[in-house]
């Protein structure tokens, strides 16, 4: 196996499709052969990061632990993709500045907070907006939108298919050589 192991970092609020295109990516460099380690909020908020929740505080702190469990696996050369909503953009040069910004590769998932909000897979937005949860992000907590991101995936205005399609052309010619 040939593979040039980056960072993916996916942004975007609950419910922007980040999981999902994250999940999609990683089956579709399977299938091409490449390692890959998947993180995001599912697997490490369950494990090493089962004390924080959604204060600014302990969001940097996740971002934090994250962003170094995420060097770990780069160092040992496996194509890492991250999905984390990492909100602000001190939160985002955190992360870059740990993994190091040539091997770091940013990505917006962007669609409109009343796009996830209608979606609401998981019924947050309806639990947020009726004030059950609090902290939430683009609502009572800060969403920054990325301004220099090194992709931007707008899933509000195309379907998945073309989204992943975008992100494996932007992603194939950085990890391959
Ligand atoms: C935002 C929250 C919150 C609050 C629980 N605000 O769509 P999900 O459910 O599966 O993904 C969201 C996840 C966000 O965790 P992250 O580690 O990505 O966040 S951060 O980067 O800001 O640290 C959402 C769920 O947790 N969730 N409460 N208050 N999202």
């Amino acid at each position: 196996l040939r593979q040039r192991a980056i960072v993916i970092w996916m942004v975007g609020l609950s419910g922007s499709g980040k999981s999902t295109l994250a999940k999609g990516l990683e089956f579709a460099l399977h299938e091409r052969g490449h390692l890959t380690q998947l993180l995001d909020g599912d697997n490490l908020r369950s494990g090493i990061n089962n004390n924080l929740g959604f204060s600014d505080a302990d969001r940097l702190e996740n971002i934090r632990r994250s962003a170094e469990t995420a060097k770990l696996f780069l160092n040992a050369g496996l194509v890492t993709i991250c999905s984390f909503i990492s909100p602000t953009a001190e939160i985002r040069s955190m992360a870059k500045n740990i993994i190091g910004a040539t091997d770091f590769y940013e990505v917006y998932i962007n669609a409109p907070f009343e796009v996830c909000a209608q979606r609401d897979v998981k019924g947050l937005y309806k639990k947020a907006l009726n004030g059950e949860i609090k902290n939430f992000t683009g609502l009572d907590a800060p969403f920054e939108e990325p301004q220099n991101p090194d992709l931007e995936i707008r899933t509000g205005q195309e379907d998945y298919a073309l989204s992943l399609q975008k992100l494996l052309d932007a992603i194939l010619p950085r990890i391959t050589f």
